[in-house]
């Protein structure tokens, strides 16, 4: 999932793209990298953003979904407006994103009004105060059932759960411990049945592991994707796509050996 965001302020691309051309433009170098699903963005999540009106989040996002609906890639859509996710489902974008994890009754209708898929992701209060000091007992056992609950609540209002994918959220109202626990126990999320999707690229977690600036976070990205695809991740959101294309490659192609081998060894 290759990241698209068309804000002025993203932790870590914002102001990137500052026109519908370039917007298109970078979408376009995506899908000539590799990606496979594209994921736009208009509204900034990083700690402490204020929220955008949803005027401003539709005016940013309309052209840009307009001049992509027919790319061939699958279109989902960043958002936690039920009016932004009517908006954009109209135009045709086949998910929404949302990470407070539907937490509204309005946004799970909006949905359920469509055919779309649905990522429901883990977050810890709100954008604007979520890193003030999250504490938690065992992260991973209660981002399990915040997710289960989430995606039971969307089942129940009709949504297949062949529709859904469940999200930890890495940096959404967590300290580098709780990131680092939810990357190493990936496989209780994947256990609960539903598609694992992991947005850890450029986060600040690697910042405090490497002492990197944002825009040197590369190979830390690249690392962490790799230990979530290890983990069972099956959908990986990332900005720098032909690297993650790459990684993947050579991940697979060792994994495909290994499964070469078991075979040898288990026909013997
Ligand atoms: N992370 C960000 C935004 N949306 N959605 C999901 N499902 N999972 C994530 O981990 C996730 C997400 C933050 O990254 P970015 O979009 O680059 O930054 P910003 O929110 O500042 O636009």
């Amino acid at each position: 999932m290759g990241v698209l965001n068309l804000t002025p302020d993203s932790f870590s691309d914002g102001g990137r793209w500052p026109d519908t051309d370039a917007a298109i433009a970078h979408a376009m170098a995506m899908i000539d990298d590799g990606v496979d699903l594209l994921d736009l963005g208009a509204e900034s999540t990083r700690p402490g953003a204020p929220t955008v009106p949803v005027d401003l989040e539709l005016s940013r996002l309309a052209p840009v979904i307009k001049a992509l609906v027919d790319c061939g890639r699958p279109l989902s859509v960043d958002t936690r407006k039920p009016q932004v996710m009517r908006a954009v489902l109209d135009l045709g974008v086949d998910m929404i994103n949302d990470v407070s994890g539907f937490a509204d009754p309005q946004a799970i209708a909006a949905v359920s009004a469509s055919q779309a898929a649905c990522c429901v992701m883990h977050m810890r209060g709100e954008p604007l105060t979520m890193q003030q000091d999250p504490v938690y007992r065992d992260v991973v056992s209660e981002v399990c059932q915040m997710l289960a609950e989430r995606a039971a609540a969307l089942q129940a209002e009709g949504i297949d759960r062949s529709r859904i994918v469940i999200d930890p959220g890495i940096g959404f109202g967590k300290a580098l411990e709780h990131n680092l626990a939810l990357l190493a126990d990936l496989p209780s999320l994947v256990a609960l049945g539903w598609p694992v999707l992991v947005g850890v690229s450029r986060k600040s977690m690697l910042g405090a592991l490497t002492g990197r600036a944002v825009d040197r976070r590369l190979p830390a990205s690249l690392a962490a994707m790799l230990a979530a695809v290890a983990g069972g991740a099956q959908i990986v959101r990332v900005h720098d796509v032909p690297e993650t294309v790459d990684a993947l490659c050579v991940w697979r192609a060792i994994s495909d050996a290994r499964q070469s081998i078991d075979d040898m060894r288990g026909k013997k």
